[in-house]
């Protein structure tokens, strides 16, 4: 997020894209229902579904799965031909505004439509309900980012504020909101196959970085390496880790994947899951660490798995980054209970018997301070280095100081300080930065200009145009000693920059100098890094409109796409519609946390949702003589099926078939009851919903697209 939580108290409206939050972030809606009764704002809620959060909005725009970025540009297009883009922010922030807004031209309110769904007249009217309620808060969650275009659609509602001129300004923002309550700080943390801690990419100069904050020495990691080139090449993605199992796709050099650890992983939900069922079997090895057993300890039927009971977070302590990029500190409630031990015990005792402590663990003698500590002595590019523990816990004894507004302490111990130190945070004397790129702060004050980054000046393939990427004289923070755009610092201390000087130094100068140590540049509306420099919409890789495919095709296969061929355009079969002819999509419910180990496993919320099924428009399944309440299978054009309750409701449309994925325990119509260690069975079980979802992957990030496939049903 780049503002917070309760900055959305500001916002004068929203609009929410692909994001349920009264389901899946219920406490941000005190914040949201604020702005709407103090401000009027208008909530405009864009889904598939007229979900609990468009019952609590104002304007519900009903759009076809997968087609996010059509409406995206259609809103810019409808901004920019209306004059009611923010010519100012643009001209001294933003680059590639003029070759984004030829694109954008496409999108009239006529194909917007076409391809959405969304009435021509609603795009425009839409358009003008945000250029007159400015700033707008803009929401995305997982309906944006799911699909094989997802990093495309992500971009696109950047660029919508950017065009408005809603970012850096209290109220407004690109507001992600993240996954589980430390989702941020694991994202933070990257706990990812193509990069280090703290976004530090997968290049000799940051392993080198990281094994100067660890105090290893950089040879002997090089040495732990069977080629030194597989230290920066990508690897397998959660999405699809059980290919290097399965060996049955094309493999960048395959040598088969012989054990897995799942750590706090649910396990169901992986797509493709009969391919994963076949994966975990295969597996020599299986290592379930978590609090409650998982659907693969139900589903894997070979002896080769062990459950490492782990304790809840009740049980032990640390630090978490929220979504609104705030740290707190967790406190241990009680000693962990029935023998478990604390994820930090396991990972040492593992790292232990693999003979590595000697090496990881020098900086470490208390967990998990000194864990925090060492993170963040490392994390410079994104500012955890001034939160050490005491600031975060001292935060947390004095959190009735800080305003619910404006998160400053108004007074007392953490005086002028923001809640949680949201990052980043540049030193141990920063109040934290609660709004990102605001240059109405001084740096210092937790104010930010945007971040340079990919070279001072661009020539755009398109147009031939040469554009500098500063920002344009004039546009600085208070008290800056340049008045204009800027590169990041580098070579105060020399061979080093801002991220890689561990003393620091190149930080606290930026900071006396009232700069930003990162530059002052130019938001790019133009990413020439991706296939799609400027998004454009691509029909779903399993699309429901074969007519729309010639126009709007997917990309070509990609080999060696995080190790393994990636299907694209060979995947794109027109004739796969009349099939499969509806549009199958997934989400969340309130009572349940992804694949649902734990509420599963917790008699109230058991009880409060029994029942795995499947959203039906009353219509569609008139017409197919299936009554409210019966049994369906749903088939997948895979060959893989689910057997659920057809639940009717009118909150999807006729061509929209909704499941929600928290359940497990069952496969293709078969319990897996018997599976799971006696007297640790869940209280309900159900049909995992990834069983169905479709084959398709994001271009850039193979993030799996389980909000746009196809699939049939029928009376079970
Ligand atoms: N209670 C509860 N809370 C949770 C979680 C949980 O499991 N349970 N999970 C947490 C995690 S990990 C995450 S990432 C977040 C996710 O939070 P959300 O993303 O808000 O949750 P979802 O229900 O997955 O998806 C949101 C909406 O996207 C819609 N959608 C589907 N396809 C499309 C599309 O193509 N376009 C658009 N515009 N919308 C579409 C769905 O109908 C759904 O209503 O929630 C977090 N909070
Ligand atoms: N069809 C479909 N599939 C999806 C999605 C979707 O919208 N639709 N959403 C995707 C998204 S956004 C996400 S984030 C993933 C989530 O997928 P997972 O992360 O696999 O799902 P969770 O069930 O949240 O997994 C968390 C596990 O951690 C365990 N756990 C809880 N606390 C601790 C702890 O302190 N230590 C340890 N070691 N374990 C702990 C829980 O018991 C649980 O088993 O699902 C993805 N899959
Ligand atoms: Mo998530």
């Amino acid at each position: 997020m780049t503002n917070s939580l309760n900055d959305m108290r500001h916002a004068k409206s929203f609009i929410f894209i692909g994001s349920n939050a009264a389901e899946a972030h219920p406490v941000s809606l005190q914040h949201i229902l604020h702005a709407k009764e103090v401000n009027n704002a208008p909530i405009v809620v864009v889904d598939p579904r007229f979900t609990k959060l468009a019952a609590k909005g104002t304007d519900f725009v009903r759009i076809r799965p997968g087609t996010d970025a059509a409406f995206m540009m259609g809103l810019v297009n409808a901004v920019i031909e209306n004059d009611w883009h923010d010519k100012e922010f643009i001209r001294t922030r933003v680059s590639g505004f003029a070759e984004m807004a030829e694109v954008a031209s496409h999108y009239t309110p006529e194909t917007v439509e076409d391809i959405t769904g969304i009435p021509a007249a609603e795009v425009t009217r839409i358009a003008e309900l945000l250029a007159t309620h400015r700033p707008t808060s803009l929401t995305w969650c997982m309906g944006g980012t799911q699909h094989h275009i997802g990093s495309s659609i992500t971009r696109s509602f950047c660029i919508l504020q950017l065009v408005l001129g809603n970012m850096g300004k209290s109220g407004g923002g690109t507001n992600i909101f993240r996954g589980h309550d430390n989702v941020q700080g694991a994202t933070d943390m990257c706990v990812l196959s193509h990069s280090l801690p703290a976004y530090y990419g997968l290049s000799d100069g940051s392993w080198k970085h990281w094994c100067r904050v660890w105090d290893v020495d950089y040879e002997w990691m090089v040495s732990r390496f069977k080629e030194k080139k597989w230290m920066n090449a990508k690897g397998f993605t959660l999405a699809r880790w059980y290919e290097g199992v399965l060996g049955e796709e094309e493999i960048d050099q395959y040598t088969p994947i012989k054990a897995m650890i799942q750590w706090g992983c649910g396990s169901n939900s992986n797509s493709q899951y009969t391919r994963v069922k076949r994966a975990l079997d295969k597996l020599e090895l299986l290592l379930i660490i978590d609090p409650f057993p998982t659907m693969a300890a139900a589903a894997c039927e070979s002896d080769n798995v062990y459950i490492l009971p782990c304790s809840s977070q009740y049980e032990t302590s640390g630090s978490v980054t929220s979504t609104s990029r705030q740290i707190q500190w967790r406190d241990k409630v009680i000693d962990p209970i029935h023998g478990c031990k604390d994820d930090y015990q396991i990972m040492k005792e593992i790292v232990n018997r693999l003979g590595f402590a000697d090496k990881f663990y020098k900086n470490i003698k208390q967990s998990p301070e000194d864990i925090s500590l060492e993170l963040g002595r490392g994390s410079l590019t994104i500012g955890y280095n001034g939160s050490p523990p005491e600031r975060i816990k001292r935060h947390m004894a004095n959190w009735h100081t800080f305003d619910i507004d404006t998160l400053e302490a108004k007074g007392g111990e953490c005086d002028g300080e923001y809640y949680g130190l949201p990052w980043p945070c540049w030193t141990t004397e920063h109040p934290g930065t609660p709004i990102l790129y605001d240059v109405s702060k001084p740096v210092a004050k937790g104010g930010l200009p945007f971040r340079n980054r990919f070279g001072l000046e661009k020539t755009y393939d398109a147009s031939g145009r040469t554009e500098n990427q500063l920002a344009a004289d004039g546009v600085y923070t208070p008290g800056s000693e340049v008045e204009g755009g800027y590169a990041e610092f580098k070579d105060v201390v020399p061979g080093t920059n801002w991220k890689t000087d561990l003393s620091q130094e190149t930080i606290k100068e930026a900071i006396r100098k009232g700069m930003a140590p990162f530059g002052n540049a130019r938001a790019r509306c133009i990413v020439w890094t991706f296939p799609d420099q400027v998004p454009i919409h691509r029909e779903p890789l399993h699309s429901p409109r074969p007519d729309l495919i010639a126009r709007y095709p997917t990309y070509e296969d990609q080999p060696n796409h995080f190790r393994v061929l990636t299907r694209f355009k060979s995947e794109q079969d027109p004739t796969l519609a009349k099939k499969f002819p509806f549009v199958l999509t997934t989400g969340r419910q309130v009572e349940h946390m992804g694949g649902g180990a734990e509420t599963r496993s917790n008699k109230y919320l058991a009880e409060l949702q029994p029942e795995m099924y499947a959203e039906v428009n009353p219509r569609t399944g008139n017409n197919l003589g299936i009554r409210d309440g019966e049994m369906i299978w749903i088939e997948s054009p895979e060959g893989s099926k689910v057997k659920v309750k057809a639940w009717f409701t009118e909150r999807v449309d006729e061509t929209t078939i909704f499941m929600p994925y928290h359940f497990g325990g069952m496969l293709e119509g078969r319990s897996l009851m018997d599976n799971y260690p006696k007297g640790h069975e869940p209280y309900v079980i159900g049909e995992p919903a990834n069983v169905v979802t479709n084959y398709g992957y994001d271009i850039v990030t193979q993030i799996q697209a389980t909000k746009d496939g196809l699939c049939k049903i029928s009376k079970a």
